[in-house]
């Protein structure tokens, strides 16, 4: 496969000198791109979208086409997993992701299939690689699984949830039987996200979306310990370079010193904590990325600008060098927001960044 054009992103992880930030935003593909729209309306529903290689290459490429992006993220979802064991993911409108079968108890979990990613999940792998081609070397492709922990809580609750109620009364009620789930969904995801690397991914995301829901003592437990188990055994890419690890948690900033000790390359943060803070506290162990407040993107042209500007200043402020930062949103592109407002953002993120003259 080709060298990359630009890898100002994975300089940027694994700490060597950028002459500008790298910007990708979570979600960069999706409903708030009219031709993301429809073509979904095309296909019928998202998961056929996912599941069509072509299609998902397509959706991937799309916001690369309009915006100057340093990287690409696979298009899919982290439910694939726990569609693939039969728990009949659907979708709908307006609800977010359910399930037809939810897993609540260990006779559930006994049940569950010994899975072969590569042929059970092979439409993502295929996806992938297809991707990984189309860049023809463009900029990096990121791939991407949930977390053990955070896919458990989607696969007990059958979808999104307020109070985790299910989860919680497994963890305090029948801990062991929750450990057997996350150190199978932990196998599993080592498979999952190795195969995305042998088909071209070169930066790994795990999202840790709810790992902030657990208290304090809980999260190295049941969360923490199953994402350090699969970073560990990671392999290295196809050209055998290290790919980098994100991760990436809302509501973490309480986690933080502990997520910095868990392998990872960079730190992904919400936008509830202040960046400098972040630096102070773990900015010499990993890269970060993140975090401006996805809203911002509702704001004027003027407003957008000046949190771009306050964010990399306070970036690179507290860290004194032109390295180890990741321009992104503290969570997902907003549904409603005008393509017109990303653009400005990404723009304004590579042209500011220029100026801070540190090394
Ligand atoms: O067209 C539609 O209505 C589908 C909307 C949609 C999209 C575009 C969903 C449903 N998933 C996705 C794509 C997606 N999901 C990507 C693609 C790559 C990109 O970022 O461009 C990725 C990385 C995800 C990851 C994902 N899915 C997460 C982790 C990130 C996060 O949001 O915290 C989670 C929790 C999911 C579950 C999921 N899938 C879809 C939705 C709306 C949700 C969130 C549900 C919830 O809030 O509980």
């Amino acid at each position: 496969m080709k060298a990359l054009k630009n890898d100002v992103l994975l300089r940027a992880l694994l700490k060597k000198p950028v002459d500008y930030t790298p910007v990708w935003l979570m979600r960069q593909a999706g409903r708030y791109l009219p031709e993301y729209r429809a073509l979904r309306k095309k296909t019928g529903d998202f998961l056929s979208l996912c599941k069509d290689k072509s299609l998902a290459c397509e959706v991937a490429l799309q916001p690369l086409k309009r915006f100057n992006l340093d990287a690409a993220i696979l298009f899919s979802d982290i439910l694939t997993i726990p569609d693939a064991m039969g728990l009949g993911l659907f979708f709908e409108t307006g609800e977010g992701p359910r399930f037809k079968h939810p897993i609540r108890t260990a006779a559930d979990i006994n049940a569950l299939p010994m899975l072969n990613v590569n042929q059970d999940l092979s439409y993502v792998l295929e996806a992938v690689r297809l991707t990984r081609n189309e860049l023809n070397g463009s900029v990096p492709l990121i791939g991407f699984s949930g977390s053990p922990w955070t896919l458990a809580t989607y696969m007990i609750e059958g979808g999104s949830s307020r109070d985790f109620r299910y989860t919680k009364e497994m963890l305090y009620q029948q801990p062991e039987i929750l450990h057997q789930l996350l150190q199978y969904l932990t196998d599993i995801i080592v498979d999952y996200l190795n195969a995305q690397i042998k088909n071209g991914a070169q930066i790994i995301q795990i999202f840790d979306t709810w790992g902030g829901i657990l208290s304090f003592e809980s999260y190295p437990l049941f969360s923490l310990q199953y994402i350090k188990n699969i970073m560990s055994r990671l392999m290295t890419s196809s050209e055998s370079l290290p790919v980098p690890v994100i991760l990436f948690s809302r509501q973490s900033a309480q986690l933080l010193d502990m997520m910095a000790l868990s392998g990872a390359t960079g730190i992904g943060l919400d936008w509830t904590f202040p960046i400098q803070k972040a630096y102070h506290q773990i900015g010499k162990h990993v890269a970060l990325q993140g975090n401006i407040d996805p809203a911002v993107l509702y704001g004027s042209n003027q407003v957008i600008q000046q949190e771009v500007t306050k964010l990399l200043h306070n970036y690179y402020t507290a860290s004194g060098i032109k390295t180890g930062y990741v321009f992104n949103l503290g969570h997902g592109v907003p549904q409603y927001v005008n393509p017109d407002k990303v653009r400005l953002l990404i723009d304004t993120v590579h042209e500011q960044s220029v100026h801070f003259n540190i090394r």
